[in-house]
């Protein structure tokens, strides 16, 4: 058992790193490179590529001191019969889900652009999740995961902050776990969005739990 103490807001939070997860939500091509779903939307993905270094740098830490790392993808099935016509039907994007673009069918499993940027590129031993919503519980195994490794606290990094950072921080606070999210290792389209996104989460005596940044983590660790 290592414990360490993390600086974080509302307050610093201890956490066992045996007991602890790195969760990257979502590092997609389809959301981090220009021709992807982000850009169909109408963004900038240029604004979640910060998150890119600082999560290669948990990795390392990560992949040199043993820690479980969970990698999640958002997309759908081939043939989208797990794709709700409400989500592919949203808005006027210039492509929607399943339309093909320059890195394949947009958010559909196996093509280019539902893959991991490759700087955070997964390897063997790391689970990869594929989830058709924005939470990473929902439809998913993640929580049989977490439990059978003896998981009690998350890092939580990856995009967007207000939606499947959120949504999946959301889901595991209500399940028990405890989640320390790494402003700097998330992004969003918003930048706003992404500040009041963090704030969300530690308000109120840490609503949805901890906020706190790659930095301060690998200081806490050292
Ligand atoms: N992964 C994730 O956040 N999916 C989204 O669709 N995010 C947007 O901000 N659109």
């Amino acid at each position: 058992m290592t414990t360490i103490s993390i600086e974080a807001d509302p307050a610093p939070i201890e956490i066992d790193l045996a007991k602890t997860a790195f969760v990257i939500i979502d590092m997609q091509r389809d959301f981090l490179e220009p021709d992807g779903f982000g850009e169909s939307l109408g963004n900038d993905v240029s604004l979640l590529r910060t998150a890119i270094a600082p999560c290669a740098t948990m990795l390392n830490w990560c992949r040199g001191n043993n820690a479980l790392v969970i990698h999640t993808r958002e997309g759908h099935r081939p043939d989208m019969t797990d794709a709700p016509l409400a989500k592919v039907q949203r808005g006027s994007p210039s492509m929607r889900i399943g339309d093909t673009g320059p890195m394949g069918r947009i958010l559909i499993r196996g093509e280019a652009g539902h893959g991991i940027v490759d700087e955070l590129a997964p390897v063997d031993g790391e689970p990869v999740l594929d989830k058709p919503g924005k939470g990473a519980f929902y439809q998913t195994d993640l929580e049989l995961i977490l439990r059978n490794r003896g998981i009690d606290a998350l890092l939580v990094a990856g995009v967007t902050t207000e939606v499947c950072v959120h949504t999946t921080v959301r889901e595991a606070n209500d399940r028990g776990f405890r989640c320390i999210v790494l402003g700097d290792c998330c992004g969003s389209y918003f930048p706003d969005f992404h500040t009041t996104g963090l704030k969300m989460i530690a308000a109120q005596g840490g609503i949805f739990g901890w906020v706190s940044d790659s930095t301060r983590f690998l200081s806490a660790a050292a």
